[in-house]
């Protein structure tokens, strides 16, 4: 029986061990057909065939186990082998994140207005008619709050078109004197060359009792803000109307490209507009409850801001998600 040793030895792999398993061990195996065997051998003979027998296939069983112990062993050795990593081998470095040019840009407007003391407010995107138009001096024949400029649900809320609710929530909930900004996004349904549907505003806010704060205060403010974000630049207030405040104002900057001479940016004229602004309207104090106080008021874009502070030509690039634009902010 030398040669079913000599098999299970000579397994050169599990698979081919599995089957000299089935062919020794097996129902139908040679050790189940030795043991049928038995019966027809003289009843004096059987009871020392038998013992033997039982002796060999136990022997056989452990010669078996140790076997298949040593391929396991070896099959698991050449696995780690081929699956092996040298982490010590050279690889590229993954590429880092950026911060989206007007998500910087709004980060450095917070800078300055967090550096002078502002509380930064945030309010919901979804809104009603009261905080994003009735409280601010929009009566409900206003242009503004046309189908055509808002996005309205079937409800009657909208998708705030500045951010100027948020000062409303926050005048409703706080008593003056206020010193806020609100940045966010702001929707509008207007889509072409100059326009997008979402954009990002920061609005401020300042109120304190009647008489403590005056236009040039707001003046002083917004000129040191804009040479703080464009350096030495001129600084130009124009007359203009906003619901919202009385007196208002349009700022402009000295055009950044051309110094002030006169360029394709600044249709030839020197100047950029970059902020809207005022004095806040009585009216829409009125709306809040408050009573003998005075507050001034400003609101700019941040994606004009992020496109002249970086010189990004096209709006559109700003919304297009394309990496080669991402890449170039790191
Ligand atoms: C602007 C221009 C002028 C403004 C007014 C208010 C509020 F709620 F306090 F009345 N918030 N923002 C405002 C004023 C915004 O954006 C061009």
């Amino acid at each position: 029986m030398d040669h079913w040793r000599e098999k299970i030895e000579s397994a050169r792999s599990l698979a081919e061990l599995e089957e000299i398993r089935v062919a020794i061990f097996g129902k139908k195996g040679e050790l189940a057909q030795a043991f049928a065997r038995l019966k027809s051998l003289p009843p004096e003979e059987k009871p020392r065939i038998a013992k033997e027998l039982n002796e060999l296939k136990g022997d056989l069983t452990r010669l078996f186990e140790s076997k298949k112990e040593a391929l396991q062993r070896e099959a698991l050795q050449k696995r780690l082998e081929a699956e092996a990593i040298d982490v010590s081998l050279y690889s590229p470095r993954p590429v880092g994140g950026a911060l989206h040019p007007v998500m910087h840009t709004m980060d450095r407007i917070i800078d300055y207005f967090a550096s002078l003391n502002f509380a930064v407010e945030n309010g919901p995107l979804v809104e009603d008619e009261f905080h994003n138009f009735e409280a601010l001096n929009l009566p409900d024949y206003h242009p503004a709050r046309d189908m055509q400029d808002t996005f309205y649900f079937k409800d009657g809320k909208l998708l705030r078109t500045h951010t100027s609710p948020v000062q409303i929530r926050t005048m409703m909930r706080q008593k003056p004197p206020i010193r806020m900004i609100s940045p966010g996004a702001v929707f509008r349904r207007d889509f072409d060359l100059t326009h997008t549907p979402q954009f990002h505003q920061v609005e401020g806010l300042v109120v304190d009792e009647a008489g403590k704060v005056s236009f040039t205060h707001l003046k002083w403010i917004l000129e040191d803000f804009l040479s703080t974000m464009f350096g030495d630049v001129a600084v130009r207030f124009r007359p203009s109307f906003f619901p919202f405040t009385e007196p208002s104002a349009e700022v402009d900057i000295s055009c950044i490209f051309c110094g002030g001479e006169g360029c394709r940016v600044c249709s030839q004229t020197g100047w950029l507009e970059v902020l809207g602004c005022g004095m806040v309207d009585p009216n829409v104090f009125k709306a809040v409850g408050y009573e003998n106080v005075s507050g001034y008021a400003f609101g700019l874009g941040v994606e004009r801001f992020a496109m002249l502070l970086h010189r990004i030509p096209d709006l559109r690039s700003l919304f297009e998600g394309d990496l080669r634009l991402l890449e170039q902010f790191q």
